[in-house]
């Protein structure tokens, strides 16, 4: 006896563990990480083809956009119908979500009932199928007592591909799994719905939204972890979705944010892109389904296939004799005898075998031990490749939500539901251990969506609500930012009328159109050696220019930036000049120049009036400066007097000037036409060529020195003129249009925020037209709208930071960068993250859609007041139509994406008799006032 069992155990020795010849017979079912990381990388190139508007006709992978923007962020609320149709189940749900509390904080309830879906209908008419979906609909108001009368919103959970041009909008592109209804394919099925629910009637619902099963999937696990943002289905059938950039998008309109896309991975492979990996059973299973040819990907892992892949494998083991001594049973025959459940059963740890052999027997086969261990093995192998194709799809989408985001690594939730994954013992430790095995440098969780995708579903047409609701209230915050036309008329009139009355005043006028004793624009005769300062815009450029006779539109020029530090601005007038001529004293030890006594032209970029061209009285500071004992004093003196205090150097200041006139001279030395001279920057002014006999503000008699000699006016400048103006003697006016509506007269356009911008400045009341216009303020009432909509709750989820509040945090420089074209919102993201503002996909779209309104309007304004401007030229010219030239400085016209050419746009529909050149200016004002001081010494040789 005893030798007998010596025998056999040697023979059971030499007869092999059962598994190994199911690993062997196996062996192209079982996928080493390198063929998962080649079948990850496949499905990545897919991914873009079917998001690529040229290949995504032909794409295996669809990737179809859901028109799902967010996922949840807490703020979503409402009481919602849901139906969950397209797992394995047919569910009718009520949902309530109660504001920011999660799932786990009870924040949302449930009630729901099965109904099953009789076989007929899966097979019968589409309508029909939707007829007892809306039937089961009533049914369960009446079960709930949920009255029928009230408008119920609902949320469609739909689990078949379908083509989305809006959330509540779907085109069915094809049936699966068990479902093969006729006469709805490319139909709406929202529309399909609706029009069951009016045919049931009734009943008053408003279908919300569609979403896939996927996407209701992550919505659900995303109401409770932030990072989720993919949902994966391992049930009847498999698919997954996640967010995508939107720029990404080809088939979606906009670059801004993101959008989940629905990816239908079943359909990996469709185009036979998987081909070295099916095996002939996976061949079988497609021949014998309901849609050959299609679902590759999803045959190879779903519910709806597993059981019947163990089953065709068994099957040919035992015919080749390698199972149950080849004994068949027609049960073994028989298709969908061996199920998914049979399939995980035989997976359990502790009753796996014996519930093998119970499967087995129920199949009338008489299985030995070891042949349950071999079907019990190669239940573990079809389902582990299952596992594994999926963790190389996820492996995929995660990679490529890493690339999008440019991160190392990666944080990110993945919602997951199905029956496969839920009731396969091992299936989700499987799936985690490869996903993590193949994306080691990323932190990916697992969530499973423990009650159904209809809450997702509810939170998405809560969300879908939300957006809605919160565009239109942004719509209605930015509305007054929107100009219309008229309005934009009525600024250019008010413009105008400015200009007259400004002109005409003797006293002080909301525009004062400051006289600069400025008659001529360069004639290209200047030469020599020149010191221009140039105060006022962000810092102070000390520049030396030098004009070399005859060399047209030629000079050579050095210039340095300083500083000038708050505390400078704002400090006493003697600080600020002392600061000035520090700054002179260093450049001129830059440029080795101490000694010699150069002719200087000061650039002072605030409203000075003038007597003389050497002299100007500061009429008041704008902008951030409020420096002490300046204001209604000569800043020539008050500059020679500091020079002096330095006692260091001397300097010959023969002009002070505006730096819109310097930029005027600056573009006038390239172009003879340019006539105006347009700052937009940290402040903004313009000043024109004005006809002397129009400036009526002072008895001043131009044309008459101090000492009362005739003044060269009127040396003609060469290059083409309009005709009709060369002799009329015209004389500069630095129009200091800032102050329009001083005077309240743009009280019906400014608005609450602009009030809120402007009580907090430097000069309350003063400079109202440049509080809405200039790079001083708009990052300020950005700020404001921002504050407004944070405490409105639709912004930040309502949390006002400290940074929100701190004035002059959100730099007029923001505005710039924000609203560059591409790649615009992670931009913004990084911006706030900077200002400590954690801000979600909506967030950035909202932010970057406020800077766009308060610079559109800023350019818009500016744009009327520059109407203003040319027109008023071309009337005193009498001319039909005028060509003239504006040379251009300021950061912001020279660096915000769009601000030019909405200014410019606006000019030329509201003056539509003018053609004017924009001209920015190559070296600043500076080279203006070097040209003024040659003229101004010129004259004094
Ligand atoms: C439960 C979800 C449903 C989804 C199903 C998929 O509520 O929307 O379609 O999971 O899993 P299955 O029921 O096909 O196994
Ligand atoms: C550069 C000019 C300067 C002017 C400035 C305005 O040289 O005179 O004040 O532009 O631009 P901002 O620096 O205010 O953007
Ligand atoms: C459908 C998908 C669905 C998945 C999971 C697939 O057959 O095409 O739309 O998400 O099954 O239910
Ligand atoms: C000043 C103007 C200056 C403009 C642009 C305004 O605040 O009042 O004089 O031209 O800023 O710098």
């Amino acid at each position: 006896m005893f030798a007998v069992h010596l025998v056999s155990f040697f023979f059971s020795k030499l007869q092999e563990d059962p598994t190994k010849k199911v690993d062997r017979f196996l062996y192209a079912m079982r996928l080493h990480d390198d063929q998962l990381k080649d079948i990850s990388a496949r499905f990545q190139a897919e991914m873009k083809k079917g998001l690529s508007s040229e290949s995504n006709a032909a794409a295996a992978v669809k990737m179809l956009p859901t028109h799902v923007r967010s996922t949840p962020d807490g703020t979503e609320k409402g009481q919602f119908l849901a139906l969950d149709l397209g797992g394995s189940k047919f569910k009718v749900l009520q949902v309530k979500v109660r504001e920011g509390m999660g799932i786990k904080r009870g924040g949302v309830e449930m009630e729901e009932r099965t109904y099953p879906i009789p076989k007929e209908l899966l097979i019968g008419k589409g309508t029909e199928l939707f007829g007892h979906v809306s039937e089961s609909l009533k049914d369960f108001l009446h079960q709930r007592n949920i009255s029928l009368e009230k408008k119920h919103p609902l949320a469609f959970t739909f689990s078949f591909p379908c083509e989305q041009t809006a959330l509540d909008q779907g085109f069915l592109l094809g049936w699966g799994k068990n479902y093969r209804p006729r006469g709805l394919q490319g139909k709406d099925v929202v529309q399909t719905l609706r029009e069951a629910i009016d045919r049931t009637g009734g009943l008053d619902v408003e279908v919300l939204a569609m979403v896939n099963d996927t996407v209701a999937t992550m919505m659900t696990c995303g109401f409770d972890d932030e990072y989720c943002e993919v949902g994966l289905i391992i049930g009847t059938g498999t698919n997954a979705c996640y967010m995508e950039e939107l720029r990404h998008i080809d088939l979606v309109e906009g670059d801004e944010g993101r959008m989940c896309v629905n990816t239908e991975w079943g359909g990996f492979g469709d185009d036979d892109s998987l081909n070295d990996y099916i095996t002939e059973f996976d061949r079988d299973v497609d021949a014998a389904s309901n849609n050959p040819g299609k679902q590759i990907f999803e045959k190879m892992i779903s519910g709806m296939y597993l059981g019947e892949l163990v089953r065709l494998v068994v099957l040919k083991m035992a015919k080749l004799g390698l199972l149950f001594d080849g004994r068949v049973s027609d049960a073994l025959r028989t298709k969908g005898k061996i199920t998914t459940a049979h399939v995980a059963a035989m997976e359990e740890y502790k009753n796996g075998l014996k519930n093998t052999k119970d499967i087995l027997t129920e199949l009338d086969l008489n299985p030995t031990s070891d042949d349950c261990i071999a079907v019990q093995h190669v239940s573990t192998i079809a389902s582990f490749r299952s596992s594994n194709l999926a963790a190389a799809g996820l492996a995929a989408i995660l990679s490529r939500i890493k690339q999008n985001r440019n991160l190392r690594s990666l944080r990110i939730t993945v919602g997951v539901d199905g029956t496969v994954y839920k009731t396969h013992p091992q299936y989700p430790k499987r799936l985690h251990k490869v996903v993590r095995r193949l994306l080691p440098e990323c932190h990916v969780r697992f969530v499973l969506s423990d009650s159904g995708s209809s809450k997702g579903a509810a939170l998405v047409s809560a969300v879908a609500q939300r957006l809605a609701s919160q565009r239109r209230q942004v719509d209605e915050t930015l509305a007054p930012f929107r100009l219309s036309q008229e309005q934009l008329q009525l600024v250019k009139t008010r413009m105008r009328a400015g200009l007259e009355a400004g002109l005409k005043s003797k006293g002080p006028s909301t525009i004062k159109m400051l006289p600069s004793f400025v008659y001529r624009t360069p004639d290209g005769t200047e030469k020599g050696k020149y010191l221009a300062l140039d105060l006022g815009g962000t810092n102070f450029r000390a520049l030396l220019v030098n004009f070399k006779k005859g060399l047209q539109h030629n000079a050579r020029l050095y210039h340095k930036i300083y500083t000038i530090p708050q505390e400078i601005m704002q400090g006493t007038g003697e600080e600020l000049f002392d600061h000035i001529a520090q700054c002179v004293s260093d450049f001129l030890d830059y440029m080795g120049m101490k000694n010699a006594r150069l002719p200087a032209g000061f650039t002072f970029s605030f409203p000075c009036e003038q007597t003389a061209i050497d002299t100007g009285t500061l009429v008041s500071w704008t902008k951030g400066y409020k420096a002490t004992d300046c204001e209604g004093h000569d800043v020539v003196s008050l500059l020679r007097e500091a020079i002096k205090r330095r006692n260091e150097f001397d300097l010959d200041i023969v002009a002070v000037v505006n730096d819109t006139v310097g930029t005027m001279m600056s573009c006038a030395y390239e172009d003879p036409q340019c006539e105006i001279g347009l700052i937009a920057g940290t402040g903004t002014n313009v000043c024109y060529m004005e006809e002397l006999k129009n400036i009526k503000k002072t008895e001043h008699k131009f044309g008459k020195t101090e000492k009362g000699e005739k003044e060269d006016m009127v040396e003609g400048t060469e290059g083409e003129k309009n005709e009709g103006d060369a002799e009329i003697p015209k004389m500069c006016i630095n129009t200091e249009w800032g102050g329009l509506g001083d005077d309240g007269s743009l009280d019906d356009i400014i608005t609450p925020y602009d009030v809120e911008v402007n009580q907090n400045s430097l000069n309350p009341g003063k400079q109202r037209f440049e509080k809405l216009t200039s790079g001083m303020y708009l990052g300020e009432v950005v700020r404001q709208v921002l504050l407004d909509l944070t405490r409105g709750g639709l912004l930040f989820r309502g949390h006002v930071t400290e940074t929100l509040k701190t004035p002059g945090i959100f730099q007029t420089k923001y505005l710039s960068q924000i609203e560059s074209d591409r790649l615009a919102l992670l931009q913004v993201r990084s911006i706030l993250q900077q200002l400590g503002l954690n801000s979600t996909c909506d967030d950035s779209i909202i932010v970057k859609e406020v800077c766009g309104a308060v610079s559109r309007r800023a350019a818009q304004l500016c744009g009327a007041g520059m109407a203003a401007v040319v027109e008023k030229i071309r009337e005193n010219r009498g001319l039909d139509h005028l060509n003239i030239t504006v040379g251009v400085d300021g950061a912001l016209y020279k660096l915000h994406p769009h601000f030019a050419g909405v200014l410019q746009e606006t000019a030329r529909i509201l003056a539509p008799q003018c053609n004017v050149t924009f001209l920015p200016s190559e070296e600043g004002s500076g080279k203006g006032a070097a040209l003024i001081t040659a003229v101004a010494r010129q004259k004094h040789d």
